[in-house]
């Protein structure tokens, strides 16, 4: 009832419902609307009451629960199962948890706040409570093990074409795994296996996108590296003070991302890997940059010229050699610092 009673308050925004509207329609008495609008306000939603109007919703507010982002959702396979938490260690560690006593593939895992989030190789990823979005979905995709690198590209396509679609904000992405704008990294994702001999069992793709931050919610050391939605919609908006900011809504790129990543996610399945390439390279901030790259302790420049099929950056190197590089970390000039 609580929630039928928020989506004709959706519906009618930015204006009121009245209350007999509503108890007319769930056949519910006035009293249990008034109960329920006060446990969707204890939630974060921001509903005004009138004697003589009604209810209304003051603003399409960021909060962050299974209904929200399971609204619009057009997925078959991705987020028909959701858990939500307010607090959680890592939601990948969670995730694999989860994986390992068999959850359904496609099984989406989102907190509002990681005490432990993690980065790749024992880093920390920063996770603000109620700032961003720390998600991670079980997938199991019929691909080798070596293959998994096709699933970050398709995440990092997803990702931005979810950022696109809900805030307008073109991103692009680092190689393998960074989305970046305004030359700071945005989000990253971590991509972990549960392997069984030649075959992936289980596959935790995390993602973590900063959104509604402001430069103080991030720590001094990550101040020039990371940015957020909101802080990059400010900077725009510094020269017209009349437009004011409404938080950017979590849930909505949740969903665009698992919609977009269904459909990628199908194509892999299917075998039609080259098709994620090239959608990842329309993105790329990384081909055509020169680039520095580290093998086997050797430091190589060069310019990244393409990738492969299976997601390996293909450099020619200024010593006229060209390399493919399967992982690892690389620098982009102009980009995170690197000049
Ligand atoms: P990464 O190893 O590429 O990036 C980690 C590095 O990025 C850190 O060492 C730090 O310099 C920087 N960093 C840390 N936090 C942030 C932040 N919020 N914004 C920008 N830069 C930051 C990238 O690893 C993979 C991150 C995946 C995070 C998701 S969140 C949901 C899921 N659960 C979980 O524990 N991890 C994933």
């Amino acid at each position: 009832v609580k929630y039928t009673i928020l989506k004709k308050l959706e519906e009618h925004f930015p204006h009121y419902v009245s209350g007999e509207a509503i108890s007319e329609m769930l056949g519910v008495s006035r009293t249990a609307i008034w109960k329920h609008i006060n446990e969707l306000r204890k939630e974060g939603y921001i509903i005004e009451s009138s004697s003589k109007k009604g209810y209304r919703l003051q603003v399409l507010p960021d909060v962050l629960n299974v209904h929200e982002i399971k609204k619009g959702l057009e997925t078959r396979i991705l987020g028909r199962e959701i858990e939500c938490f307010e607090s959680i260690s890592s939601t990948n560690t969670y995730a694999k948890e989860i994986a390992q006593k068999g959850c359904k593939d496609g099984t989406v895992v989102v907190a509002n706040c990681q005490t432990q989030g993690r980065g790749r190789l024992g880093r920390q990823w920063n996770s603000e409570p109620g700032k961003g979005i720390w998600m991670s979905v079980v997938l199991k995709p019929e691909i080798l093990p070596q293959d998994i690198q096709i699933i970050t590209l398709a995440a990092a396509v997803a990702v931005v074409k979810a950022i696109k679609a809900a805030t307008g904000i073109e991103t692009g992405i680092k190689w393998p795994n960074d989305i970046i704008l305004d030359g700071k990294k945005l989000c990253g994702i971590l991509t972990e296996m549960i392997c069984e001999m030649e075959r992936i069992n289980c596959l935790i793709l995390g993602i973590g996108i900063n959104v509604n931050h402001d430069m103080s919610d991030f720590p001094p050391d990550l101040s020039d590296k990371a940015i957020s939605l909101k802080m990059y919609i400010d900077q725009k908006n510094n020269a017209d003070k009349s437009i004011e900011n409404m938080p950017v809504r979590r849930s909505e790129i949740i969903k665009n991302v698992l919609n977009e990543l269904e459909i990628l996610y199908r194509e892999i399945n299917n075998g039609n890997v080259t098709k994620i390439a090239n959608e990842w390279k329309k993105y790329s901030v990384t081909i055509g940059s020169r680039v520095k790259v580290v093998i086997k302790e050797i430091e190589y420049t060069g310019t990244a010229i393409d990738i492969t099929d299976d997601g390996k950056l293909v450099v020619r190197c200024d010593d006229g050699v060209t390399r493919e590089i399967l992982s690892g970390e690389i620098s982009v000039r102009g980009i995170l610092g690197y000049v």
